[in-house]
């Protein structure tokens, strides 16, 4: 059986016991994970915090950023072991998981060395008194011992949208995957050492949230800063955790996100966006949309449409090259789901496609199946409309007005993303930056710039990640003041 053991200053290490690590296509174990207890995590925290005062502190930036080119470079030539690790713990399809997660990964590297390498020093020149001056220059410096905690959905991609600017800052990292997908964070230390990262910069702990390895680190002392994507709930324990030690989080955390669309859309884009936005990654995706606001006039033939097509999506396993649509990440996340479909039931939803678990194979009997579902007959009362299912299902909603549209879309503690279909300019910009959302898609989703701000607001997150705002929370400043 594979062994997927904590990584901590360079060594792999065993921890406390171990736990199994599960096939969410089949059920079947597929590797041993070695849990990390208080003292695990306490080495990992220690060996951060010499690899910080040692040589990789004292490396340059351009020396950094060219270490983790090679990163870059060897997670292409590693490609196949990552995505073995990362098919194996979701269950995601291969041509999927290699084009977004693992390119992603690479990318991540590539741009964070890009855009710091590139940054430059703030300035200001103070004139004061009658002719005298004084240059001020702002100096950034690593934030420190970093705590990245991310969730199963998209666990490499998520891992390295963290772990590259860390690095690229000077900053080390103690990160603690998802317990239910412990497979690349591991691989992806075999690169990082391969690549020459010094011992400590970059650890492993492998465990659970509550009582486990999270919650030690998180609360562990010599953390300087959290970087987390999961849960709200998970979010505003972890904020209370660090609060007494008035440490900075960077959070990125659910979403109930919207689309809008209007009857001028070009109906065909829209029906294949809203597929995607709604079903990808089996609707395990923060952003993936789970409110639908159609124009009245159009109502009909969309919800139609968009039911055909989620009838074409082909359930199955990740070798299958038929496969589009993969099981949900555990046989818990489906009670959740399923807890979810009934809710809609209760609250007297038509269910125009899915609504339970498909009738699949005999090998693919123990996996976490569920049908892609939509709905109509909600409204933003109900609780399902409200609450976060992170699962392939929407509630479609129509609309009779601009305006009516704007306030259901905003009608959401979640602020996260937003999508808004139509072929009419104006209203595009009108509409999307009136969206309270941290990111808005006209005609499009999930594409993504690496230097844009990316985060939510509300019960979303906290702060923003990407380019220049990654450099923003990976480093702490020191302004210098001359007088000339
Ligand atoms: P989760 O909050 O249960 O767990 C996320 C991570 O936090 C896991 O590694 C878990 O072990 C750890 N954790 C749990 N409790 C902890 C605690 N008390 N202290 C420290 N660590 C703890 O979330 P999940 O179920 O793994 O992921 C799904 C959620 O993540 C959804 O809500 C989804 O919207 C959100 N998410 C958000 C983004 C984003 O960018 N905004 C991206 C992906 C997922
Ligand atoms: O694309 C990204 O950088 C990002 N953080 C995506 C998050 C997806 C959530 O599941």
């Amino acid at each position: 059986m594979r062994q997927y053991r904590n990584f901590i200053d360079g060594q792999f290490v065993e921890g406390i016991g171990t736990f199994a690590d599960v096939d969410p296509v089949t059920g079947a174990t597929i590797a041993e994970v070695h849990e990390a207890g208080a003292a695990q995590v306490d080495a990992a925290v220690s060996a951060a915090r010499a690899a910080l005062n040692g040589p990789w502190g004292r490396m340059s930036v351009r020396d950094r950023c060219q270490l983790l080119r090679r990163v870059a470079d060897l997670i292409d030539e590693r490609a196949g072991d990552l995505l073995a690790a990362e098919v194996a713990d979701t269950g995601k399809p291969e041509p999927r998981a290699l084009a977004l997660d693992i390119t992603r990964a690479a990318a991540n590297f590539r741009t964070f060395a890009d855009t710091t390498a590139a940054e430059g020093v703030e300035s200001f020149l103070l004139e004061y008194g009658e002719a005298s001056q004084a240059l001020n220059y702002a100096l950034r410096k690593p934030l420190g011992v970093v705590a990245a905690i991310v969730p199963w959905n998209l666990p490499l991609l998520l891992l390295t949208w963290k772990l590259a600017p860390a690095l690229a800052c000077g900053n080390t990292v103690v990160a603690k995957p998802s317990e239910e997908t412990p497979g690349s964070a591991t691989v992806l230390a075999e690169i990082l050492q391969e690549a020459g990262v010094p011992d400590g910069v970059y650890n492993v702990v492998h465990g659970f949230g509550k009582d486990s390895a999270g919650e030690l680190l998180v609360a562990h002392a010599g953390i300087d800063g959290v970087t987390f994507t999961g849960s709200s709930p998970t979010g505003a324990g972890i904020m209370k955790a660090v609060a007494s030690r008035v440490r900075p989080v960077s959070f990125e955390l659910g979403g109930k996100n919207a689309a809008i669309v209007f009857a001028d859309a070009d109906l065909d884009a829209t029906v294949e966006g809203l597929s995607q936005s709604i079903f990808a990654n089996t609707g395990q995706v923060c952003l993936c949309t789970e409110r639908v606001y159609i124009e009245r006039s159009v109502f009909n033939e969309v919800a139609g449409r968009l039911a055909e097509r989620a009838r074409t999506l082909k359930l199955g396993a990740p070798d299958d090259p038929e496969t589009t649509t993969g099981p949900l990440i555990s046989l818990a996340h489906r009670e959740k789901v399923l807890r979810y479909l009934k809710l809609a039931e209760q609250a007297g939803a038509t269910v125009l496609v899915g609504g339970g678990i498909p009738d699949l194979e005999e090998r693919l009997a123990g996996g976490c199946w569920i049908e892609p579902t939509l709905w109509t007959g909600l409204t933003n009362a109900d609780q399902v409309v409200r609450e976060e299912v992170f699962g392939p299902v929407a509630a479609l909603i129509p609309f009779d007005t601009e305006e009516e549209a704007v306030e259901l879309a905003n009608d959401t503690e979640y602020g996260l993303a937003a999508v808004v279909w139509t072929r009419d300019l104006k209203r595009a910009h009108r509409v999307a930056g009136r969206m309270d959302v941290g990111i808005a898609w006209v005609n499009t989703w999930f594409l993504r710039e690496l230097r844009s701000p990316f985060g939510g607001t509300g019960l979303s997150g906290l702060g923003r990640e990407g380019g220049r705002h990654s450099l923003d929370f990976y480093t702490e400043t020191t302004n210098v003041c001359v007088a000339l």
